[in-house]
């Protein structure tokens, strides 16, 4: 066994020294964070194996990983909230008694880091010292998550240094369950090949992450979804803050007047797209933030603050591309991390829509040859000579449709770097924001932009929001639309209702609500009947944010509707409306997606009502204390849903 390191700070030693003993790996690597370290780390698992070194000249300090066929997303049935009481993990999460799992999942610890070395990674979710920052320790016996965390967190001494003697931090496990015996040759992605050996654990009231079996982004780089959404979100509602499944972006108007944007949409929806947009308006100027995930609390003068906690972006490969986001591709030119793409034979990567034609041959994502379609230059087959249609049949895709990069924030050529920072103002404050959009993929129903009357309505616009299910997760129901409350549905660490309700509370306890930012409902993926989409998006959708501004500067009037303020087609700046077909707006399909389609939303308001009855009733063991006024969808968000089945059915 290894010998556990000195810490200055206790709890970090007692952390390390608990795992030490059970998992009983062969070394352990307590990281730096340096460039050095981390291109160590890189080289040892290209040796291995385990990573492919891309060209130096196209791809500078870049490599490929290949996951195992079943390791390739998010495992939301093995994504467990264990607080003491099952009502408090509530309807949308499952759920095990705390000490049950622990020693469960202790058994499966047991030894499990046997013929590897334990790696510590202190990390900040934040910039080091921002008064919104919160720090973490993992645990891994896992090179790959090492170096992704080096880029999705900020990492080592610097962290260490900060927690000093007595500093707090989350304290986070993770193993890929997988224990080499002596002499054993590791394999390409070491993981517990079983579904039901892979565990995503977050203990809400022990603020800990214990994590099992699986080497996959969301699963294993644990400061991600774990930390800053899971558990996060119970210290948020517990502390007065939010944290939200969220894009944060900057815009500036040819005024040179700033906004500061969020906008929380389901996995694979376009966050990363709209974080990195190039407007199409002329003198309109977008930067980034962040794209997945923000924090925010409220200041003293009422507002919002938000900061970013990455460090990165774990952005979704396919369809990234010159026309969906150019600023996406340059930060990935160099020092990324590629995850189930396509290999090309100078060694570059590949994958479908990236705009860019396919290679003759390469190596797809599960390691075998593919080959240019014979019909479609944008296309690869498993076999030489295939037509589109073959490929389509047989559902073959050369990267996977989950297929990530993984790219230093600091590479986006349209990063507001102070922002970034959490710095406003030359203060540590993180950005006030303007305003908060919510979104899904709805190809039918839902208008492309639609204000909330007030605070209340806007939680229930996120309440209400649904979305098709994207290969972000290993789900039998991708295509189909499923409720996804503010996009959190797979991130809550408590209670879905009392979430809501924490949503009402920042309201109430905002020291002046009338700075609180103004909320939105967005829907970029409306579809005529033979499957086309009406609204052109990426670039485009600044017309929308445009819109949006002028509603916050009182400068246009808005369409009062029963399901809220929707802009009238002539308000929609259509300056610069030129591109390929397809990618131009069309006005009569605008007018379309800026009309309540009534029976449409008859039909979904219903539904909505039927998810807050299913959040009430899902029978609990303390279902007791569910029929008090706790832990129930609150009566303020009940009353906006009868008010608009009500204006419907006038
Ligand atoms: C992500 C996700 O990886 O939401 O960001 O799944
Ligand atoms: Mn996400």
């Amino acid at each position: 066994m290894a010998k556990t390191p000195k810490f200055a700070n206790a709890k970090v030693f007692a952390w390390v020294d608990k795992w030490n003993k059970l998992c009983t790996p062969d070394s352990i690597v307590v990281v730096k964070g340096t460039k050095k370290e981390h291109f160590d780390i890189c080289e040892m698992m290209v040796k291995k194996g385990q990573f492919i070194k891309l060209s130096a000249k196209k791809r500078p300090g870049c490599y490929l990983a290949r996951s195992h066929e079943s390791d390739v997303a998010r495992v939301e049935g093995r994504t467990f909230i264990c607080s003491k009481r099952e009502i408090d993990a509530g309807p949308t999460n499952h759920w095990m008694d705390p000490v049950e799992m622990k020693k469960k999942m202790e058994k499966a610890y047991k030894g499990c880091m046997k013929g590897r070395t334990m790696y510590v990674i202190p990390f900040a979710m934040g910039p080091i010292g921002n008064p919104i920052t919160q720090y973490g320790i993992e645990i891994t016996d896992s090179p790959y998550v090492v170096v992704n965390m080096n880029i999705m967190t900020r990492t080592g001494d610097a962290v260490m240094k900060h927690l000093g003697k007595d500093g707090s931090f989350i304290p986070c496990i993770h193993s890929v369950g997988a224990p080499l015996k002596k002499g054993q040759k590791d394999v390409a992605w070491p993981c517990a090949k079983k579904i039901e050996d892979k565990y995503i654990t977050q203990f809400p009231e022990d603020g800990e992450i214990w994590s099992f079996g699986s080497g996959y982004g969301g699963n294993a780089l644990l400061g991600k979804k774990c930390f800053a959404l899971r558990i996060a979100s119970k210290l948020a509602k517990d502390q007065g803050w939010m944290a939200e499944h969220m894009l944060i972006l900057t815009l500036t108007s040819p005024e040179k007047k700033q906004y500061h944007v969020t906008a929380a949409f389901p996995s694979a929806c376009g966050k990363t797209n709209l974080a990195m947009m190039l407007p199409k308006l002329p003198g309109w100027k977008l930067q980034t933030i962040g794209d997945d995930i923000a924090w925010l609390k409220p200041g003293a003068d009422g507002r919002l603050y938000a900061i970013n906690p990455e460090n990165g972006f774990f952005g979704v490969a396919p369809g990234t591309s010159n026309d969906s986001n150019p600023n996406a591709l340059k930060s990935c030119k160099k020092d990324t991390i590629f995850t189930n793409v396509v290999l090309t034979p100078d060694g570059d990567i590949w994958w479908e829509d990236m705009g860019i034609k396919a290679p003759k041959e390469g190596i797809d994502w599960k390691g075998n040859p593919c080959y240019v379609c014979a019909d479609d230059p944008y296309r690869m087959g498993p076999k030489p000579g295939m037509t589109k249609k073959e490929i389509k049949e047989m559902g073959y895709v050369a990267a996977h449709k989950n297929s990530r990069f993984t790219a230093p924030a600091v590479n986006c050529p349209v990063l507001d770097k102070d922002g970034f920072n959490g710095i406003f103002k030359k203060k540590p404050t993180g950005v006030p924001i303007d305003a908060i959009l919510f979104g899904g993929r709805r190809p039918s129903t839902i208008p492309l932009v639609n204000e909330a009357k007030s605070w209340t309505h806007g939680v229930f616009m996120g309440s209400a929001a649904g979305s098709e299910v994207t290969a972000a997760v290993i789900s039998d129901q991708i295509g189909q639309v499923r409720r996804d409350p503010m996009a959190m549905l797979p991130f809550f660490g408590y209670n879905v209702c009392d979430y809501f309700q924490h949503w009402l509370e920042m309201e109430r306890t905002s020291a002046d609500a009338t700075k609180l930012p103004k909320i939105y409902f967005v829907n970029w993926f409306r579809k005529t009947a033979d499957g086309k989409f009406m609204w052109p998006g990426f670039g485009d959708n600044s017309r929308v944010l445009k819109w949006i501004c002028q509603r916050i500067e009182g400068q246009v009037k808005a369409n009062e509707t029963p399901i809220g303020n929707l802009p009238f087609a002539k308000d929609i700046d259509l300056a610069n409306n030129e591109g390929r077909e397809g990618f131009t707006v069309d006005p009569k399909m605008l007018k379309e997606i800026l009309t309540v389609d009534v029976e449409g939303w008859k039909k979904e308001i219903a539904t909505v009502g039927a998810s807050y009855d299913e959040y009430d009733a899902k029978p609990s063991k303390d279902s007791k204390e569910a029929s008090k006024t706790a832990h129930r969808v609150p009566k303020a968000l009940r009353q906006v849903l009868a008010d608009v089945t009500a204006a419907l059915a006038k």
